[in-house]
């Protein structure tokens, strides 16, 4: 059946870089799904030889218009449509509706247990998500946690560092910022930031820039203070001058709920040093993590 058919659109769920996410319902099953309409040049890589051939051949007779050859209309993009499962809330709006105060511990416990299952087998897999943000962490309503939007995840090599790519600015990793070589250790960073917000329900760090992004990061608001200089790293867009010197603050003035455990783990994913920063899999073995509810 053709997509158009079977697929009714109910409600459109963003508009992102990489094209627009829907919410539909599948007419076979009932169920709903979310599509995602992605936009494939039609002028070279990606599509088969054979067909960019034919695409290329079509494009110089087309203004020809010879009477005895088929007219064709070559677009320059197509419309390729993923199907997802749809899965009811995001995490942003999940954290907005929890009545105050705010998400039980044991609950937040449980949503990064999976959180870090998630970007363990990831990473494992060398794949870097790149923009994890409470919008495209996705809740069941059964309280299931589902990583979504892989429009800017890659798969790396060993000796490959990725290359800078505009992601979201509050989630972002310092390194990423400094567009210094970056791994999967930026991911552990996005995670930080939303472990903070959910026990805040608000964005831990908001900068307007990436500058104004550090700044806030370093700032005596951050967490981490102003990096020693051995850390700084090598070739970057900023020198560590350019930031004001301050000493690193303590997590509880900041997310006072976090008790003891919960700020050690936050300080391990909020480390400036992407090689000192704790990975998904430390992270699951961490004390925060022993006890409470489990899953
Ligand atoms: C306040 C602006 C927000 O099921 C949602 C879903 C949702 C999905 C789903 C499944 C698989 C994606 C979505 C997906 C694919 C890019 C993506 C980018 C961001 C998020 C998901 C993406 N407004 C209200 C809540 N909202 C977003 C807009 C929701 C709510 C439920 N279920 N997406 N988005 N892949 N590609």
């Amino acid at each position: 059946m053709a997509q158009e058919v079977q697929y009714e659109p109910v409600a459109e769920l963003g508009v992102g870089a990489h094209g627009s996410v829907f919410k539909a319902r599948d007419r076979l099953s009932g169920r709903f799904v979310a599509l995602k309409n992605v936009r494939v040049p039609t002028g070279g890589a990606g599509l088969p030889p054979s067909t960019v051939r034919e695409v290329a051949l079509l494009r110089r007779l087309e203004h020809l218009e010879h009477p005895n050859i088929v007219r064709a209309r070559t677009p320059h993009e197509a419309k390729v449509t993923l199907v997802f499962e749809h899965v009811e809330q995001d995490l942003k709006t999940f954290l907005e509706k929890a009545p105050a105060p705010g998400l039980p511990p044991d609950t937040i416990k449980e949503l990064m247990r999976q959180f870090l299952r998630a970007l363990d087998f990831l990473h494992a897999q060398r794949i870097v998500h790149r923009d994890l943000k409470p919008q495209n962490v996705l809740v069941t309503s059964a309280g299931q946690l589902k990583v979504a939007d892989f429009g800017l995840a890659r798969i790396y090599g060993c000796h490959m560092a990725l290359t800078p790519v505009v992601v979201t600015l509050w989630y972002r990793a310092p390194e990423v910022l400094l567009r210094a070589a970056y791994a999967s250790p930026v991911d552990m960073w996005s995670v930080g930031c939303i472990f903070a917000e959910m026990f805040r329900r608000k964005p831990l760090f908001c900068g307007s820039s990436e500058a104004d992004q550090l700044g806030k990061i370093f700032e005596c608001v951050g967490l981490i203070g102003l990096p020693q200089e051995d850390e700084w790293p090598q070739d970057v867009a900023l020198p560590r001058e350019a930031f004001a010197p301050c000493a690193p603050r303590e997590p509880r003035g900041e997310v006072p709920e976090l008790g003891d455990s919960g700020e050690q783990l936050l300080l391990a994913l909020l480390t400036f040093s992407p090689h000192k920063r704790i990975s998904a899999h430390e992270a699951l073995g961490h004390r925060y993590l022993q006890g409470g509810r489990e899953g």
